[in-house]
């Protein structure tokens, strides 16, 4: 099923130009209204004190985004509540429809020090972030439920096309017609560029299975500290039990039309593994195949299961 015909390839591509507001950058098909927008997201001028959380889509970045801001707010979970997630923390290269302003011109305005949130590539982000050498935290999340996630995100929110079948999301998302393109080159692109640059490279899965043992490597990389029980905190606030029910973090409070949680939630199951409710032993097999391929030569290596 994920050897494309010609026939998928054509099919694909219609879909592809269906996308609404997707510019084709470099390659890569990206959610922005226009090539003046993303130049202007391009040139961003990064301060030295940003903090930048990049990932590939459904790959952690809420609960992350929710990790720092506890961290920054050594622990208070008042203060975190202040605003839903989305509001704390600008989403660079996005404009939600419900809001006036662009993800980039929130953080041209946000005071310092502040946390920015992107999917961008490596290769595509903003030169000023390396040259400011601002610090840099990705999340990576093994493929298969990187996929599942993303499927049924397409399915509940409108800023995305629908996803149809489960099958035939599977052939896009390998394409790769989806937003922010290839899962592959997101994760190897970021992966190559923590030896360049101030990058923390944080798995999903490690912070399922240990979120102490993460927060304790984020603090570290912050160069901060923080007493036993505010970290004791940070874990019980950021588990998915917990965020599920925050209204400032599960995103039920985006209108229905943009995100319709009776779909899907955006908090969906939050655990590793959800890929084998949904993949057929052929599907496992093919996938598996494609992923050696795609994964050969690099050293990087990824748990589907805890
Ligand atoms: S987005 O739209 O790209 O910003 O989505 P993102 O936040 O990156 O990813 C959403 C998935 O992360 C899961 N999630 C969590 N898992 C475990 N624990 C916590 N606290 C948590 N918070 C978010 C969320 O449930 C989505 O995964 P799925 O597999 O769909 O449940």
């Amino acid at each position: 099923m994920i050897t494309l015909t010609n026939a998928d390839k054509a099919q694909i591509l219609e879909k592809k130009s269906l996308l609404l507001n997707i510019l084709d950058v470099d390659g890569v098909p990206l959610p922005i209204v226009s090539k003046e927008m993303w130049n202007k997201i391009y040139n961003f001028q990064a301060k030295s004190d940003d903090l930048i959380l990049a990932t590939y889509p459904k790959s952690g970045t809420t609960w992350m985004q929710e990790i720092l801001d506890m961290i920054q707010n050594d622990g208070d979970v008042a203060k975190c509540k202040r605003a839903n997630s989305l509001e704390r923390h600008p989403f660079l290269e996005i404009s939600f429809p419900h809001k006036e302003k662009y993800g980039v011109d929130i953080a041209i305005e946000m005071p310092s020090p502040q946390i920015l949130k992107t999917h961008l590539p490596s290769h595509l982000i903003p030169p000023s972030i390396w040259k400011q050498k601002c610090k840099v935290i990705y999340v990576a999340r093994n493929a298969k439920d990187c996929l599942v996630s993303y499927y049924h995100f397409h399915r509940m929110t409108s800023l995305l096309p629908d996803p149809q079948s489960w099958e035939e999301f599977l052939i896009v998302f390998l394409t790769p017609a989806v937003a922010y393109g290839s899962w592959y080159d997101h994760v190897k692109g970021w992966w190559d560029a923590k030896d360049k640059h101030h990058i923390l490279y944080v798995f999903y899965e490690d912070i399922k299975k240990n979120p102490k043992c993460t927060i304790h490597k984020v603090l570290e990389f912050l160069e901060k500290t923080l007493p036993e029980e505010s970290i004791n905190k940070i874990v019980y606030h950021t588990s998915f039990d917990v965020m599920k029910e925050n209204p400032m973090a599960n995103q039920t409070s985006l209108p229905s039309y943009i995100y319709d949680d009776t779909i899907s939630k955006f908090l969906r199951k939050g655990m590793p593994a959800d890929w084998k409710n949904h993949f057929t032993v052929t599907m496992n097999e093919k996938f598996d195949e494609h992923y050696k391929k795609k994964m050969a030569g690099t050293t990087l290596t990824f748990c589907t299961e805890i």
